[in-house]
């Protein structure tokens, strides 16, 4: 069966997690200038949805395969709703250039176009509340990565809205593997796009989850080496807790069981971010253990192997990934531990540091 998502007043039907993935069916994106309309939608309950936004300081990432006249109406659109800060990556030139469309001072902000790929866009245009794609692009060779790109560039409760002007094929799977691995929500859409979210304040979908393991010794690649060490938990005593999280970066709390001789705030509950996975970078095996791997915002005054560690961890970041350079995966884990630390200092998530697991 085919899933057409076509233009508004059409009939359509609005895809859902749980029946996407029992179908194993196609999702057809046809659409045209309703497309906008649609965008213009999902700018609206963007907008409705988070009261901490206003269309000031809304920033827009439009991505798409070349210089096309729809661009002009995204933009125009976009425009017209007084948006401003709107980056347009044009990946059919590549030599990684930001041009602005207006020569401006550089204090009126204007719409500005990158001719590169996207995975070449600097981390410091981002991130973004709202990162528009065009199917044509997702359908091609790389899909999954542009995906994966966007969803790492997209603030918490910001949305991917995925729009085509001509019909695109899109697999199940990909949606599945989007929600299952990058933990994108499907946001409601009655029109002829598919709409992402990422999940405010990074939660998890099914909610906190609870781990106590014991501190074993990890692979000895020397995490401490590189100034950043991984305390790692014997996956025995966590697997029934790590069930349904794909491999990849989360953040939280975690407290060691301490000794009397230890000093006190070793003991106490500390931010934490942890690493679930294959460690891609460096195990060039295919079936390696998993490893669950915490490194905690404190400075020990000793290290602790065999103590055992609470672990609460409350939201996801982002996918483990294979890095070129160990240079690479270092900067990563700086924004991940920095993203990491600004999402637990917040309200939020500040509260969970009391919660009566701890001790
Ligand atoms: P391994 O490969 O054995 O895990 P690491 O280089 O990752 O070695 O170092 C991890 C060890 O360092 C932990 O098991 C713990 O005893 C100690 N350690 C010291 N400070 C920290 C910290 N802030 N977070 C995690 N582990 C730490
Ligand atoms: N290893 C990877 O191969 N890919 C990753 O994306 C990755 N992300 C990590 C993120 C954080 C916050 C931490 C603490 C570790 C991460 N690692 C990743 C694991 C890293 O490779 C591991 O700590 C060392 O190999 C030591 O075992
Ligand atoms: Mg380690």
């Amino acid at each position: 069966m085919n899933r057409l998502i076509r233009g508004i007043g059409s009939s359509c039907w609005v895809p859902r997690y749980r029946q996407t993935s029992s179908w194993g069916a196609t999702f057809r994106l046809y659409s045209h200038s309703d497309a906008i309309k649609s965008i213009d939608t999902s700018l609206q309950t963007l907008l409705n949805d988070n009261q901490n936004i206003d269309v000031q300081n809304v920033r827009v990432l439009n991505v798409q395969r070349g210089e096309q006249a729809t661009t002009v109406d995204i933009v125009g659109m976009l425009r017209s709703r007084n948006v401003d800060d709107i980056l347009s990556v044009h990946s059919d030139v590549d030599c990684n250039a930001l041009e602005n469309s207006k020569n401006t001072l550089g204090n009126v902000l204007e719409p500005r176009v990158w001719h590169g790929q996207l995975e070449s866009l600097p981390a410091y245009m981002g991130p973004f509340q709202m990162i528009i794609v065009d199917a044509d692009m997702i359908e091609e060779s790389k899909k999954r990565d542009i995906l994966r790109q966007c969803s790492m560039i997209t603030r918490p409760g910001g949305s991917i809205i995925v729009w085509s002007s001509r019909e695109v094929v899109l697999e199940d799977t990909l949606i599945e593997d989007a929600m299952d691995n990058l933990c994108l929500e499907m946001a409601d859409s009655g029109s002829n796009v598919l709409v992402f979210r990422v999940p405010e304040h990074f939660a998890l979908r099914d909610g906190i989850r609870y781990m106590e393991g014991e501190i074993v010794t990890g692979y000895g690649r020397g995490s401490k080496e590189l100034g950043v060490p991984t305390a790692n938990l014997l996956p025995a005593d966590v697997q029934g807790e790590i069930v349904g999280l794909p491999a990849g970066v989360y953040f939280g709390w975690a407290q060691l069981m301490t000794s009397e001789s230890q000093q006190e705030s070793d003991g106490l509950v500390h931010k934490m971010v942890m690493n679930i996975g294959k460690r891609p970078t460096f195990v060039k095996d295919n079936s390696p253990d998993i490893s669950i791997e915490v490194h905690v915002m404190h400075s020990f005054q000793q290290d602790f192997y065999g103590q055992r560690m609470k672990v609460l961890v409350v939201g996801y970041l982002r996918p483990e990934m294979k890095f070129d350079t160990i240079q690479e995966l270092l900067n990563r884990i700086q924004t991940d531990i920095g993203v990491s630390r600004t999402q637990l200092d917040g309200e939020f998530w500040s509260r969970y540091a009391k919660d009566p697991f701890f001790d």
